[in-house]
């Protein structure tokens, strides 16, 4: 498999990058992200010392003035004129909320949010928490206790989630651990100290040092050795293999594809207006409005006092957009792949980039798209076919210890694969065991090496998928495989079979779906349009292995992100329904979400409606998964489903 990329030097290199006029949906610009800094400070929230700035973000339009923008801006060549952003502004222990008009340079509106929950926290405080143990004399105390040296510690800020408890403060935890010559931190976790910290007075507020833990040794942990590493194979590193596609700004145009790539600090990648080429009726035929992660939720299954509140909402309380990496070439991307930079606001409004934050490239791994071999026409064998093609877009968003690689996946046939594979190490602590036939207690997770244990956890992400199939207004559908008995046995010797039984969902309460329960393809259709003999179009969501999560619902992590106990939702569109688990995750309670707006139960027959999908991976940890875990993927497909009049891989 040493050629898995093949030199197709018969390909010509089509790529052109260029920039006119502004989409609607584009991210802010950094010159943006600076203007509304500048607004902000000049405004009366100016006058407070020391706001910090939590999320900046563009203020979605109307989706009418989008989509006739959409149509009309290939003949007039005009930016779009509305630019908004969503802003909130943390300052003297209060939440504003402001949405900027950067046309009028002013502020449209303002309030204090008072709800649960606060603003995710940005890296600068992160950051600086991290640093206040080093300078506490009982934590020094404790590292020098243990016989260990301060300046080879290297503290971890964790959410704290909210158990039932009156929130006031906004507080991380540390979970701090010994390097002693090796850059594997989380293998050696010192047990027994907590500390947790204030992140708006920016001091400890609580230290705990329970006991002495044995610390573990950590031999062949440091997997980033030079010698246990091989070399990135760059031999198919040229950039001219294959590519076929046009980048214009942040729209790209490939094959029969043509959709809209966005950063932001939150979701990460942003796919919009995707639409695919129709060859038979020759024009662009809309698929999806919207599409991106919406809330991530990481529970660890240890009780205990140093574990029990490890219950993430990755997007929410940090931004995968924020932990965005660099892409390195080789590693993270093919060789043929192009890049595109993201930009956010830092805590102090202003505009920070993160080069190459997503890659865009031809994906060919040597796999039929469609093939048949046929026998049965006389005096010749014919085999036909043709090999598959892909575009994937890719971020990597590091969260702490989780590597997430996010992939769009474009193909021909006018699926959309969506994929995450997670890698990087996981979350360990100390036990006094050196081998599992020692272990007596639940010790909540697999002893991987010795005085080592990797806890027990979920990983769910739960995607936005606005799809708007043919048009804005569809229908959820499901269509129910039912074992059906032969009525007469006159008629046939069998004495069962199945059909297909069709359903229209129509309130949002219906619509929720636990996976794996019943037979049935889940279908969004268009009922305002037939294909030429007389089946409604219609994309269908193709799931993988389906999870959901095991904790009682009255478990508090649970209620503040009980959307995870359905893998897919339907609600009506409302542009300001987005985040599956609240605006404000970091100490939500469970007030705002997805499953509130679902209980609002509106009709979602014949109108514009979100498909929420919930990818799940139970992580039972295993040895191969120390130090450092192969990637392990999950993923669900978004398939046309009598969208074409036939195979779209063949021309018309
Ligand atoms: C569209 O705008 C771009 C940049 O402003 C300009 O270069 C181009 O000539 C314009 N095209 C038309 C058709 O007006
Ligand atoms: C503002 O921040 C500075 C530096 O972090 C600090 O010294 C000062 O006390 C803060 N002011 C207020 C009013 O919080
Ligand atoms: C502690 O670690 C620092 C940095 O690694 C090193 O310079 C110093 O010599 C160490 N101190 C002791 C007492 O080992
Ligand atoms: C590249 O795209 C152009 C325009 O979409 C098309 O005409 C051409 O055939 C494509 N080339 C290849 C090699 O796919
Ligand atoms: C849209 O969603 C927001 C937040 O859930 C809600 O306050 C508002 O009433 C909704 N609007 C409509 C028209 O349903
Ligand atoms: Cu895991």
């Amino acid at each position: 498999m040493a050629n898995l990329i093949p030199i197709l030097a018969l390909v010509l290199l089509f790529l052109q990058i260029s920039t006119t006029e502004t989409h609607p949906l584009d991210p802010l610009s950094p010159t943006e992200i600076n203007q509304i800094s500048l607004i902000v400070k000049k405004s009366y929230l100016g006058s407070f010392p020391n706001a910090t700035f939590h999320f900046v973000d563009l203020e979605e339009p109307d989706k009418e003035d989008v989509l006739k923008w959409l149509s009309s801006h290939e003949q007039k060549n005009q930016s779009f004129p509305l630019r908004k952003a969503k802003v909130v502004v943390r300052t003297k222990g209060k939440t504003h909320e402001l949405v900027v008009d950067l046309a009028s340079n002013s502020i449209l509106s303002g309030q204090v949010y008072t709800g649960h929950g606060f603003p995710s926290l940005t890296f600068e405080e992160l950051f600086q928490a991290t640093q206040l143990p080093k300078m506490d004399s009982r934590f020094k105390d404790s590292i020098l206790r243990r016989g260990l040296n301060v300046s080879e510690v290297t503290c971890i800020p964790l959410t704290v989630g909210w158990f039932g408890e009156n929130v006031k403060q906004r507080i991380v935890r540390l979970s701090c651990f010994y390097r002693g010559g090796t850059t594997n931190i989380w293998a050696r976790p010192i047990g027994g100290i907590s500390v947790t910290v204030d992140v708006e007075s920016m001091q400890i507020v609580n230290f705990v040092d329970k006991d002495l833990e044995v610390l573990p040794k950590a031999e062949g942990s440091d997997f980033q050795s030079s010698n246990q590493i091989p070399k990135p194979d760059t031999s198919h590193s040229s950039t001219n293999n294959f590519m076929n596609v046009t980048i214009n700004g942040n729209e790209v145009h490939w094959a029969n594809w043509k959709f809209h790539v966005g950063f932001d600090a939150r979701a990460g990648i942003i796919i919009s207006t995707a639409s695919v080429f129709d060859a038979e009726a020759k024009k662009f035929r809309n698929v999806l409005y919207r599409g991106h992660v919406s809330e991530t939720f990481v529970p660890y299954m240890d009780p205990t006092s140093e574990w029990y509140y490890r219950t993430f909402m990755d997007v929410g309380e940090f931004g995968f957009g924020r932990s965005a990496n660099t892409l390195v070439p080789m590693i993270d991307c093919p060789g043929n792949a192009m890049y595109m930079d993201g930009y956010m606001a830092g805590l102090d409004g202003q505009a920070q980039p993160i080069p190459k934050s997503i890659c865009i490239f031809e994906k060919y791994a040597g796999d039929p798209a469609w093939r048949h071999t046929e026998v049965g026409v006389p005096g010749k064998v014919i085999i036909t076919g043709q090999q598959e093609v892909n575009l994937v877009v890719r971020m990597v968003a590091t969260v702490g210890n989780y590597d997430y690689v996010l992939d769009w996946e474009f193909k021909q046939t006018g699926s959309i694969k969506v994929g995450v594979s997670l890698t990087g190490v996981m979350e360990m602590k100390p036990v006094p065991y050196t081998s599992s036939d020692e272990i007596k207690e639940t010790v909540y997770g697999t002893l991987v090496a010795e005085n080592t244990i990797a806890n027990n956890h979920d990983h769910f992400l739960t995607y936005y998928l606005d799809l708007d199939v043919d048009g804005i207004k569809n229908s959820f559908m499901k269509a129910k495989l039912k074992t059906k008995r032969v009525k007469d046995k006159n008629t046939s010797p069998r004495k069962s079979y199945w059909g297909v039984e069709k359903e229209t969902i129509e309130t949002e309460a219906e619509a929720k779906i636990q996976l794996g329960f019943e037979p049935a393809e889940l279908h969004i259709v268009n009922p305002n349009k037939k294909t030429k003999i007389g089946n409604h179009v219609g994309y269908r969501l193709i799931p993988s292995a389906p999870a959901i999560s095991l904790l009682a619902d009255d478990d508090y992590p649970q209620i503040r992100a009980s959307y995870t106990k359905y893998q897919v939702w339907i609600t009506r569109y409302n542009r300001s329904e987005r985040w599956a688990g609240g605006f404000y995750a970091d100490r939500s309670q469970g007030d705002d979400g997805l499953v509130i707006w679902s209980q609002r139960n509106r009709p979602i027959v014949n109108e514009d409606i979100v498909l929420w999908h919930t990818i799940g991976l139970h992580h039972v940890p295993y040895q191969e998964d120390f130090p450092v875990m192969p990637v392990i993927s999950g993923s669900f497909e978004l398939r046309p489903t009598n969208f074409f009049e036939r195979n779209p891989l063949l021309k018309p």
